[in-house]
């Protein structure tokens, strides 16, 4: 009998939108004028996107439907009252406060809940959920599983948090210094690695024992769902959509960037359990995102987002082929020995820079640099994940050394072919192989805050 493992897509493509090619000089020239950061690059000097994953998803037919029936009424618009029946019946949170992306929700959720003074212990930090818990006066400590760490270990819950480590933070600082404990699905900062139903459950036990909130970050909690379905007993049988449900029931509310799972290029949102904390956030909102029935979005925005959350979650093929396509990269690369995050994660291919330009010492930005040759050599954008992002301990100035230095390939939702990544795996398969030309970066800019956006650097020649 033949083993069917395809993960072809459950949809055919109705429209085509090309993309530029460009020759190596004019990739050579594009990356020194971005201050050989891939975030200051144009789109159309890229041949193929993997800077990131969020925003970036096409949206189905279905969805551009809807967005001719989004209501722009000011206030009480039919298309935010769908979308609180979508995000009740999907995540099962009462309280709905829109917002105009992920950051927007993590800005409410930290102005009303943390003082300053305040600790909040997370599983691996993520760069605009920090700030906003800093910008609150808290401080982020990272309590997630040794494991997370090392991007060889094989552990199926790589994203799980480390019940010791909650109890050591919540002894030493006392609980009412603890306001919430933020729980992020699927890690994104660890290479997409998922937390297990059981971590999920004891960390809220753990919480509600103590008097502790838990808040999750369900951005990418549909990718979560499936590796639950996938690697943890009792589950196998189990659909999608009640696992996602299951996630989020051991939880008091939760931010969402709707720019990945979600299906949508924009938008996002808070949710929540409790109607005074909806209350106190609706409070905010009208100041900082928009009245408390739009939050930042369009009507249209509202309604192709309440479909795409109905739609991640109709079938289970969606996130089959979804994750299937990051893990057929995933495979052609461990297959050539480039290393890599392991287990392959939920919403991309992980490259580990500390493994492949060790000759690279980390305050010359291994990851940055591998970036920038990645991009040079066939247009393949993706994103440094390593020292640059982690900027600098506000106490002491000097840089955060991560133990993961990696450079990031995020596959966008429903965008790409096979062919696509066939050509991406020969891209880093080759720098790979000529690695050792690949040589350090310095500043020539730095900004204070969330550097990686817009820092620009130079090589510093061997
Ligand atoms: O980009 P926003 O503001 O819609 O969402 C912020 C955000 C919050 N949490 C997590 C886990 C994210 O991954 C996230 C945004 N991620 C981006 C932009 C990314 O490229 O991964």
């Amino acid at each position: 009998m033949v083993e069917r493992r395809s993960w072809a897509e459950p949809f055919r493509i109705k429209v085509v939108e090309p993309i530029h090619m460009t020759t190596r000089e004019e990739r050579v020239r594009a990356i020194e004028e971005a201050g050989y950061n891939t975030f200051l690059l144009r789109a159309d000097d890229v041949y193929i996107d993997l800077l990131t994953d969020s925003g970036t998803s096409a949206m189905s037919d279905r969805q551009w439907a809807s967005m001719m029936i989004g209501d722009e009424a000011y206030a009480g618009s039919h298309s935010f009252y769908r979308l609180v029946d979508a995000v009740q019946e999907v995540y099962g949170y009462e309280e709905l406060v829109p917002t105009h992306q992920g950051r927007g929700a993590e800005h409410i959720l930290s102005q009303i809940l943390i003082s300053p003074g305040d600790v909040v212990p997370g599983n691996m930090y993520f760069t605009t959920t920090r700030f906003h818990q800093e910008y609150a006066g808290g401080r982020f400590v990272d309590v997630i599983v040794e494991e997370a760490h090392d991007p060889a270990d094989l552990h199926p819950f790589k994203g799980n948090i480390d019940l010791a480590k909650l109890q050591a933070v919540i002894d030493e600082h006392g609980a009412e210094k603890v306001p919430y404990v933020s729980f992020e699905t699927n890690v994104n900062m660890a290479g997409g690695q998922p937390a297990s139903m059981a971590n999920l459950k004891a960390t809220y036990e753990l919480c509600r024992a103590n008097d502790i909130l838990v808040m999750l970050d369900a951005t990418r909690a549909l990718e979560n769902a499936y590796f639950i379905q996938q690697r943890e007993a009792g589950f196998e049988d189990r659909s999608i959509g009640s696992i996602l449900r299951e996630i989020c029931s051991y939880s008091d509310g939760a931010t969402v960037s709707s720019k990945k799972d979600n299906l949508v290029n924009i938008g996002g949102f808070l949710a929540l359990r409790d109607p005074e904390l909806a209350r106190r956030a609706r409070a905010l909102l009208v100041a900082f995102e928009g009245l408390q029935t739009y939050g930042g979005m369009a009507g249209r925005d509202m309604e192709a987002l309440a479909t795409g959350i109905r739609e991640m979650v109709a079938t289970d093929d969606h996130i089959r082929a979804r994750i299937g396509q990051v893990e057929y990269l995933g495979d052609l690369l461990i297959k050539a020995d480039v290393p890599v995050v392991r287990p392959i994660g939920g919403h991309g291919v992980f490259l580990d820079a500390a493994a492949i330009v060790p000759h690279v010492p980390q305050d010359r930005f291994p990851a940055q640099a591998l970036t920038a040759a990645l991009y040079v050599d066939a247009g393949v954008r993706g994103m440094e994940r390593g020292v640059v992002s982690a900027g600098r301990d506000p106490a002491t100035g000097d840089h955060k050394y991560p133990k993961l230095e990696l450079v990031r390939l995020t596959i966008p939702r429903r965008v790409y072919t096979q062919a696509h990544m066939d050509v991406v795996a020969e891209s880093v398969i080759a720098v790979h192989e000529q690695r050792d030309r690949i040589e350090g970066l310095r500043f020539t800019y730095e900004p204070e805050d969330l550097r990686f956006f817009q820092a620009r650097f130079e090589p510093i020649p061997a």
